[in-house]
């Protein structure tokens, strides 16, 4: 059996395939609201045969939007556009997954493809960002956010779980905390970012003590039969990366002990100075330390491209679960196109009859 195809099974969730499509951010949603973009988007990519398929950053409050545009989960009245989206995903036999988000200092930025720059507090259509301190993170996201008193934390800890009980409700088994990509909770633990002098911060207990707490609150409303799984940044690239990482390993420790499930290795993306070394599966070695050393199943993106690739990373238990990004963009179907180049066989049966059939007859 090749193991990219191999089933993976987590709590009471079992992935058909070791392939995920990692959270991607659509910037298509107006206050928050799912359309039919969001529809034929995520549809698709379960239709082409991926065992998991994780809905985009879901904003657990308006302030908490990297975008005017990114979907949210802060009120009652998103659950049914969620829901269908995880309809449509569960009806082509994926698992449905949803990151929840707050995007903390990098919030009230323009889409991608209008700049990707902070839109000024001043501005219409944006609004004050806060953050674990008053530190921009610079470059294009130059706002200085205001720095977060404690009843804010517990606002924002509190939006979390809400969003978490939402996510429930709208029929998703997969439940991802964003604590990645210099957003709220990664942030919180970044030296870069987080220069308070309270229980808030400091050293890592205290960098780590806002994701422990929002993890560990999530937990109390997160059935213990699913999966609730941390996005996390475990390296930045920064000349640090040593202690950053063995920082990191020693949270994921905490965070398993606590009730997190499988971790998505990812990068810390807190300074806009990394020195990112950019490659093919360049995070897998570092996600096999992360599973070896804090015994935990993990994932992650970042250039896991090819068949082969994936395959390999498999293969060598240096990933449990692959996701696979920007190539789902290309082609919604790659499952179909990794099943085909991995020799697997009748490989058109990875999606529905009615294209499998003809697929196997002519293709
Ligand atoms: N990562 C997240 O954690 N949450 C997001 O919502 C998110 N949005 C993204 C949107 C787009 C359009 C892209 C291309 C990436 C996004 N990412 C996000 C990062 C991806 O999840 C993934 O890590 C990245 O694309 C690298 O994997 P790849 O090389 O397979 O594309």
């Amino acid at each position: 059996m090749t193991a990219l195809f191999e089933q993976f099974s987590l709590k009471d969730v079992t992935l058909r395939n070791r392939i995920a499509v990692p959270p991607m951010c659509q910037y298509s949603a107006e206050d928050g609201f799912t359309n039919q973009w969001h529809e034929a988007n995520y549809q698709s990519f379960a239709r082409g045969g991926a065992g998991l398929v994780i809905v985009e950053a879901t904003a657990v409050s308006p302030e908490g939007r990297i975008t005017p545009n990114c979907l949210g989960i802060w009120k009652d009245e998103h659950v049914s556009g969620l829901k269908n989206i995880a309809e449509r995903i569960k009806s082509q036999g994926a698992v449905a997954g949803i990151q929840i988000a707050h995007a903390g200092r990098k919030a009230s930025a323009n889409r991608p493809w209008e700049g990707d720059d902070h839109i000024q507090p001043s501005e219409e259509n944006g609004w004050q960002p806060i953050g674990p301190s008053a530190e921009a993170f610079g470059a294009h996201l130059p706002v200085t956010p205001t720095e977060m008193t404690k009843a804010d934390i517990e606002r924002v800890k509190a939006d979390f779980v809400k969003g978490a009980e939402r996510a429930l409700e709208a029929g998703y088994e997969w439940l991802e905390l964003h604590f990645a990509h210099g957003y709220l909770a990664q942030s919180f633990f970044s030296k870069h970012a987080n220069k308070r002098t309270d229980e808030y911060g400091g050293d890592a207990q205290g960098r780590g003590r806002f994701l422990l707490e929002t993890l560990s609150a999530v937990r109390e409303v997160w059935p213990e039969n699913l999966p609730l799984t941390v996005r996390f940044g475990v390296i930045e690239y920064d000349g640090d990366d040593e202690q950053t990482l063995s920082e990191s390993i020693e949270l994921i420790k905490q965070f398993k002990e606590i009730g997190a499930d499988f971790v998505s290795v990812s990068v810390g993306f807190n300074t806009p100075n990394a020195n990112i070394p950019w490659g093919p599966a360049f995070l897998a070695p570092i996600a096999k330390r992360v599973r070896d050393e804090a015994g935990i199943p993990v994932a992650t993106a970042w250039g896991v491209d090819t068949p082969e690739l994936a395959n390999d990373t498999v293969e060598k238990q240096q990933l449990d679960v692959v996701m696979v990004g920007r190539m789902h963009l290309t082609n919604p179907h790659w499952t179909y196109f990794a099943a085909k180049k991995l020799g697997v066989e009748k490989p058109s049966w990875v999606m529905p009859a009615p294209y499998a059939h003809w697929l196997e007859r002519y293709a």
